[in-house]
């Protein structure tokens, strides 16, 4: 990595998959029958938001219960170290990659132990169960507490801070992501676009892998602390 000095790494749920955390996709993909696309979307949330808290609700008691592994610690590693410009971009709504200690990090699709406050517009720490919505710690009303989640449909956090950085990324590694949801999906054609390296780290190819120069295929607790070496 010696001629390397911008990095943006993206994660997706394979990151923290060993963690114990359910990834979307796949074999296992599904939550009570419901397929993600059916549930994270603003209108599964108006339909039934008693659904959709639950589905919250539990995530975010799970994640109380498990521990960053092996990637996480690498990566916060190579964020404390990296003396070039570093951006570690989530789709991941735990909070693995900052317990691991990685401090250059955005959600671009929001915390679980974030709500918002549809009545005062107001986001703050969330740590427990919504039940119904809860009461706004801002404006005290009740009921109109939503998880701070980017759905299906809503743009995506901090898209042009992640704009900026992949535009001048001299290498961009994605780590455990399907490639199914955009915009995040379509980062590593932009990234190639303006002369960024790519590598792919998953257990097996994305839907994108014919766009990374390099593949490296396994679990990422030992991929992720094999390439940070
Ligand atoms: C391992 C492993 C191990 C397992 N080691 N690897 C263009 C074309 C078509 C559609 C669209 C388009 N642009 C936008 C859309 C619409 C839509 C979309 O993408 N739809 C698709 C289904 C086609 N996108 C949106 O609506 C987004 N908003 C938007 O585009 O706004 C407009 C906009 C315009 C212009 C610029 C910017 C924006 C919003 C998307 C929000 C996604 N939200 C979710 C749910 C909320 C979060 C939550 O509940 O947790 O985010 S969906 C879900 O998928 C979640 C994830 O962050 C996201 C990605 O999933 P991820 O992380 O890739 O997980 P999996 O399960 O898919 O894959 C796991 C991977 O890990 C696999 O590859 C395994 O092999 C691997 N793995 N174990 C290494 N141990």
């Amino acid at each position: 990595m010696s001629n390397l000095r911008n990095i943006v790494i993206l994660t997706g749920a394979g990151t923290s998959a060993e963690s114990g955390l359910a990834t979307f996709r796949g074999p296992d993909g599904l939550w009570e029958g419901h397929r993600v696309e059916d549930v994270a979307t603003p209108q599964a949330f108006a339909r039934d938001p008693a659904l959709v808290h639950n589905f919250y609700d539990a995530r975010r008691a799970r994640l109380a219960e498990v521990e960053p592994n092996a990637a996480h610690t690498a990566l916060a590693r190579l964020d404390a170290e990296w003396p070039g410009a570093l951006l570690i971009v989530t789709q991941n709504v735990d909070d693995l990659h900052e317990r691991a200690g990685a401090k250059r990090l955005l959600h671009m699709h929001g915390e679980l132990a974030s709500g918002w406050c549809l009545r005062c517009n107001e986001r703050f720490g969330w740590a427990g169960p919504m039940g119904n919505g809860g009461a706004c710690p801002a404006c005290q009303t009740v009921g109109m507490v939503r998880p701070d989640i980017v759905w299906f449909g809503e743009m995506p956090y901090e898209m042009e801070r992640i704009d900026q950085a992949i535009v001048r990324a001299d290498l961009f590694v994605s780590i455990g992501t399907s490639g199914a949801v955009y915009p995040a999906a379509g980062f590593v054609q932009t990234a190639r676009y303006h002369g960024a390296r790519t590598l792919e780290i998953n257990l097996e190819p994305s839907q994108g892998s014919l766009f990374f120069d390099e593949r490296r295929y396994g679990p990422a607790s030992v991929e992720v602390p094999k390439w940070v070496e």
